[in-house]
């Protein structure tokens, strides 16, 4: 088999997000799109001669044509190892914990996460670093520059390799091994968590639904809920990867997951639901009857991670993303903790977790994790959960309700804008940011304003500046908006706006978040004047 030499073209707008490149499928399919990022990617990391990496995807379609490719490029490029999910699978907390695990100086995910699969719909790719966490911005920089100065890249010429059977192949001089992609994770989970006590749970009649929403999360789910954890048969619906998902949309929130949520809410619900996403780094948590907020689940996961065996000796801190409710904040002062806030995206909690300074992290986008991987882990949150259930013996919703009883309630919920026209979503946002220094003072709904910025982040571990991370409001009461566009979409702009006020009066902690949280609703219609900027009424999407 030989090596050769294409070449090509820089492609424009070959730009990362929030978490990697994301475009529509037909775009990546597009002549030398994929070979452009990938070879951008392996020369901003200095080649890939001698290196050993991990690659799956969540097996939505074209993931197994883009793994051909770039197994084919790894070797042309003299990597020594690629190591390969069977099927080309891996969930993304999975990949992150296979590049830690076999040491590989990286990996190659393949993943828009929670965004619909098809040949119509969306595709992407994500390079995670030897941390086996997301590319830093230093990274994604220098990859960005590669793709803008791309005039060649090194292909194999060879045929596709069987990606069905686990084992060892070889392409060229490179080795290929073909794991599954449960058995490694698995292990992991089993370290961190009290497999006995949730077996009991289980045991003593627990029941639960976890909707896998045909994605990667469904073989993980059936091997730790149904058959290490003694869940009933059936608890894990959904379970078989689909290249389209079943034409659903593969993110794990009450809108897109309301299958599960009519379940949980019906005359049957049993006593837990959870789903994961697309690649399996989000979940939902949700009692009988009682939803819980991302944010509020990060808050409940810190004020009780010590209750799982992987934690017994405390966190060393927590972070969330600066739109993720305060809720984590509360727990934080309580147990004085260290607690950070952070811009969004997996990649800014990186630092924090290798420098030892942060455990647990959180976004209110439904994503939580801790240091065991580098990414956020939509499976181990649904564990943690249920080895918090199982040793506080206590329902979701009763749990919820002591929380509030003790650090008060973040009443919370996010709008999101969809499809946006993208002029008039930044001319929304930058006719707030000039109104910045104005606003204070100013009385929106009856609230007013005590404070507005735009959020920037210095690391505190390497010093790296972000800027342009959202604009905040904050009230006299407490209250907060903030305005962000997502750097995650594929077509127009999608305004996200994030809402938050505290309660502390026990007697309203039963209140309609829409109630709860009217008058900031308003005020954020009011400042950012929303519908007259986008004709929008009303949200696509709230969470
Ligand atoms: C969204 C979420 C963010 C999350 C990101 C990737 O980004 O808001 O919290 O980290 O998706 O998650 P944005 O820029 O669209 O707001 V995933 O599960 O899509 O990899
Ligand atoms: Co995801």
């Amino acid at each position: 088999m030989t090596a050769h030499t294409v070449a090509t073209q820089p492609i424009p707008d070959q730009k990362a997000g929030t978490s990697g490149l994301r475009r529509k499928t037909r775009d990546f399919m597009a002549p030398h799109f994929l070979e452009n990022y990938v070879q951008a990617i392996l020369n901003a990391i200095g080649g890939a001669a001698d290196k050993r990496f991990v690659v799956g995807g969540d097996g939505r379609f074209f993931n197994d044509r883009a793994i051909q490719v770039i197994l084919r490029m790894a070797a042309a490029n003299s990597a020594a190892e690629v190591i390969v999910g069977r099927n080309g699978l891996l969930s993304t907390p999975a990949a992150s914990h296979l590049i830690r695990l076999n040491k590989a100086d990286g990996g190659f995910i393949l993943s828009a996460s929670h965004n619909p699969g098809g040949i119509d719909e969306d595709f992407g790719l994500k390079f995670n670093m030897a941390n086996g966490g997301p590319a830093t911005e230093a990274v994604t920089d220098q990859i960005l520059a590669e793709t803008k100065s791309m005039r060649a890249y090194k292909m194999l010429d060879a045929q596709d390799i069987d990606l069905g059977q686990p084992g060892e192949r070889r392409l060229g001089d490179m080795a290929v091994r073909i794991i599954d992609p449960v058995t490694d994770y698995a292990a992991l989970m089993e370290t961190l968590f009290n497999f006995d006590a949730i077996r009991g749970l289980f045991s003593d009649g627990f029941t639960m639904r976890f909707d896998a929403m045909h994605a990667v999360t469904g073989p993980y789910a059936q091997e730790l809920l149904e058959n290490q954890l003694w869940a009933a048969p059936g608890t894990v619906i959904n379970a078989t990867p689909l290249p389209d998902f079943g034409g659903g949309h593969p993110d794990p929130n009450p809108i897109w997951a309301h299958a599960l949520m009519d379940i949980m809410t019906g005359p049957d619900a049993p006593d837990f639901g959870a789903a994961s996403d697309g690649d399996g780094d989000r979940n939902m948590i949700v009692g009988r009857g009682a939803y819980v907020t991302p944010s509020d689940s990060l808050a409940v996961i810190a004020a009780n991670a010590q209750l799982a065996p992987g934690y017994r000796g405390g966190l060393a801190g927590v972070a969330r993303s600066m739109p993720t409710s305060t809720a984590v904040d509360r727990v934080a002062q309580a147990k004085n903790m260290p607690c950070f806030e952070v811009p969004t995206g997996w990649k800014f909690f990186g630092n924090l977790m290798d420098a030892g300074k942060v455990t647990l992290c959180g976004e209110e986008s439904a994503g939580t994790g801790s240091d065991h991987v580098r990414e956020k882990d939509g499976l181990w949150a649904v564990l943690m959960w249920l080895n918090i259930l199982a040793a506080t013996k206590q329902s979701v919703a009763s749990l919820m309700q002591s929380h509030w009883q003790t650090y008060g309630r973040n009443f919370y919920t996010r709008h999101d804008y969809e499809a946006v026209d993208s002029t008039a979503a930044n001319g929304l946002m930058d006719a707030i940011r000039q109104r910045l220094n104005s606003l204070p003072g100013q009385h929106f709904a009856g609230l007013t304003v005590s404070e507005a910025d735009e959020f920037g982040y210095t690391d505190p571990v390497d010093g790296s500046e972000t800027t342009g991370q959202g604009l905040r409001i904050l009230f006299s009461d407490g209250a907060r908006v903030v305005f962000r566009l997502s750097g995650t979409g594929t077509e127009g702009a999608t305004l996200r706006v994030y809402l938050e006020k505290l309660e502390n009066d026990p007697d309203r902690f039963g209140d309609a978040p829409a109630t709860a949280l009217a008058d900031v609703i308003r005020a954020a219609q009011e400042i950012a004047e929303i519908t007259p900027r986008t004709g929008r009424d009303k949200p696509d999407v709230t969470t």
